[in-house]
This record gives C-alpha cells, structure tokens and sequence, in this order.
C-alpha cells in the first residue's frame, strides 16, 4: 500500500449556498428560479442550524476533516458593515469541528458574493480586489488555530460564471430589456451545472481570470499578516486527454482552463485539486462528453482516473507544491457506484502519490446531497437529505469512506 503523508486528512466538502438555505443577500440567490427549469436553494439542507449533526456524521464514520464555507453576503450584509453575529457563527462552527476531532478546511468564496458586490460590478469592477481583500481581513479574527484556508473555489469556474453573466447582461442591454433590470436593482447570474456542461461551457476569460489571481492574492496577503494558517486556492482540473496531434492544442486549452490558475497559485501553502472527469481534445478543441448509459447524472463520462491525471498535472505544473484534494466524487443515484468510482479514484490517487506528488488530504465531494446550482436532482452526497424534514441518512459510501481511512492510515 501506498505510505501518506503523516497527518493526511480525510473527509468531505460542502459549500456554504449549497447546504445552509436562504442565503437571502447573496447574488446567487437573486438569480434563482429566473432561468427555465431552474430550481431555488430555498432552505437547501438547513445545515446553516444543523452542522453540529452533519459534522457529527462525519466524525462517526471515522473521518478527520471537514471542508466548509463562510458566507460573504452574510458576514458583509452591506459594503463595510461586518456582522458580529454572523462571525460568531462561524466560529462556533470551527470550534465544532475542533470538538469533534475535525480538522476544518474553511473556504472564504465558494462562487456567490453579497448581491451589493455584483451590483457595484462584481469581479470585473473597480472594487473588487480592496472588496475581497477587506472581506478576508474581516474574517480572519475567527480563523485562529485553523489550519487550511481557502480563499476561492474554482476560480476557472467562477471566470466563466462571470463572463456568462456579463454576456447576458450586454444581451439585455442590447434588447432593452437590461434597464427595466437594473432599475429593480436585480442581477442576473446563470445557472451553472459546473461538472455537467450540456451545452459546453464557453472558456473562462482569461482577463476575469487575471482579476481572479489578484484577489486571491490580495486574500493571502492579508491572511498571513494576520494567521498562520496554510492558505491557498481550489482549480477545477478538467483531466483534458490529447488525441493524437492534438497536444499543442490541449496544452493552449490547459492554460487557459487551469494552468492560469495553477500558477496563480505559486508562493501559496497548498493547492487544492479538484476532479470529477475528463475530457479528450481533439485538434478542434475540447470534444463533448460522449452520450454513454456510464455517464453521471449531470452527463459527464464516469472516468474515475481523472483524479490521477489532474493531481499529476497540477504537481507538474505547480512545481511539487503540496496538493490537497479538495473535491472528488460522482452524481450518481446509485450508491454503490460512488463507491466503486471512488474506491477507483483512490487507486489512481495513491499510483500519483507513489511516483511523486505531495498529496495531503482527500476530501470527498460531498458529504451531503445538497443544491447543484439551480438543481437538486444531482445528488453527490454520502448522506441524503429528505427535503421536507432535513433528515439525514447516511448511506453506505460514508461508511466506506471511513473504513478506506481506517486501512490506509
Ligand atoms: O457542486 C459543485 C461545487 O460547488 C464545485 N465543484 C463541482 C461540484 C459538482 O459540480
């Protein structure tokens, strides 16, 4: 077997808009219901009141770290004004993790903003490096003692979140529509199935992208002044495969898809690498995921060995830098699936961990069945959630996960 490195953390994720419900103030929620067929969050899983129980879950099945999210809309309710309370929340929840024997994984941005910070132009406005820089700085008193932060999920996705949203907006204004809008003061982001392109996803920008690496700069500027913790930033890796002469163009996608970010992430503690499946690129681009019965239910091929090709790519990359794996897991409705998917996404880890790269941690995506932006039917969980009473049910995989921990520690 596979010697880790001592201390390497198991667990899983969440997100903060996907698990707490009404988030009222963020600019995601704003955006709700507003597109066809998209679902709201509403009370998403509740976890805002019960992270006790869901952390608790974890620590039951034997696993030692939790990645979660602070809320920016609501510990920034208005430009400048920081909520006590809010703060306070947060801090009971990693004195939580603490008491349960859970090391906290704590994410400042995990795609929404305070609704104010998109109005005022969000990540291409003029504010938005001193806003993210502030908000970081206001969040720090409760970071004592944590030991992994991560300023911003999957910048690359949110460069696309961005861009789209800027597209329409200039679509609306081009139809007339924009102002009547913007007179109400509204928003408009799209609804983003980050792992289930259908149609593709147009490329991150890589000017918004640029803005990007230089929050998450300014972030871990202002964090180190002020903790110790380790910081760094989680990079959606998309695993891109070359067919044969294609890989001058897989390399140009590569950097624009994640290697802007990769390397955005030298001079940080970690970086978190982040991996559901992977895609050929052929030499017209990257080429749609095949329509297969294997594939998840947000469409993409089941493709366990993403995860050895993207922590491959991201050591390459980065250099050797120590890597966390952030996010890895499947939609699937079928149990026993995730756990042969991740049973195999773990051989792949060790065989990347065995020829080189300094893997710390392996966090599941996600403990709990929870909202996948504008849909609930994509269910990653290790736990169900029942809609109505927000009662949890952990189903075997979180068991498994635990007794995979167990065996190779
Ligand atoms: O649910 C998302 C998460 O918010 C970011 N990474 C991918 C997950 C699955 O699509």
């Amino acid at each position: 077997m596979t010697e880790l490195a001592p201390g390497f953390l198991w667990g899983a994720s969440t997100a903060p808009h996907q698990i707490e419900g009404n988030n009222l103030g963020s600019d995601f929620w704003a955006s709700e219901g507003r597109m066809p067929g998209m679902e709201r969050s509403g009370d998403a899983c509740d976890s805002y009141h019960r992270y006790r129980e869901d952390m608790q879950l974890l620590a039951d099945a034997g696993l030692g770290a939790y990645r979660f999210g602070v809320e920016w809309a609501r510990i920034e309710p208005v430009p400048g004004m920081v909520s006590r309370a809010e703060l306070a929340h947060y801090r009971r929840m990693i004195d939580t993790a603490f008491e349960l024997g859970l090391t906290p994984v704590v994410t400042l941005h995990h795609f929404t903003s305070p609704l104010w910070f998109a109005q005022e132009g969000g990540w291409v406005g003029d504010r938005a490096v001193e806003r993210f820089r502030a908000y970081a700085a206001a969040v720090s008193p409760i970071l004592d003692g944590v030991e992994w932060v991560v300023t911003m999920n999957e910048p690359n996705m949110l460069a696309i979140m961005v861009g789209m949203a800027q597209a329409m907006q200039n679509q609306a204004m081009q139809n007339q529509v924009g102002e009547n809008q913007q007179a109400a003061g509204e928003w408009q982001s799209p609804t983003v199935d980050t792992e289930g392109p259908r149609p593709q996803l147009p490329a991150p920008d890589v000017k918004i992208g640029e803005r990007l690496v230089e929050a998450h700069h300014a972030a871990r500027e202002v964090l180190r002044e002020r903790i110790g913790a380790k910081v760094g930033w989680t990079v959606a890796n998309r695993a891109f495969v070359a067919r044969p002469g294609a890989e001058e163009k897989k390399r140009e996608l590569e950097y624009i898809w994640e290697d802007l970010y990769l390397e955005g992430a030298r001079g940080d503690d970690f970086v978190g690498v982040q991996s559901y499946s992977s895609q050929w690129v052929g030499p017209d681009g990257i080429e749609p995921h095949p329509q297969h019965p294997d594939n998840t239910l947000v469409g993409t091929a089941y493709r366990p060995d993403a995860l050895g090709i993207a922590v491959r790519h991201t050591a390459e990359v980065t250099g050797g830098m120590p890597i966390l794996v952030t996010e890895n897991g499947i939609a699937t409705r079928d149990d026993t699936r995730r756990i042969a998917y991740t049973g195999e996404a773990l051989r792949h880890l060790e065989a990347a961990i065995a020829d080189g790269a300094d893997v710390r941690g392996y966090l599941h995506w996600s403990l709990l069945d929870n909202y996948e932006w504008g849909h609930w039917e994509p269910t990653f969980g290790l736990v169900e959630v029942d809609r109505e009473t927000f009662e949890r049910r952990p189903k075997p995989s979180l068991a498994w996960l635990g007794q995979a921990a167990r065996v190779r520690n």
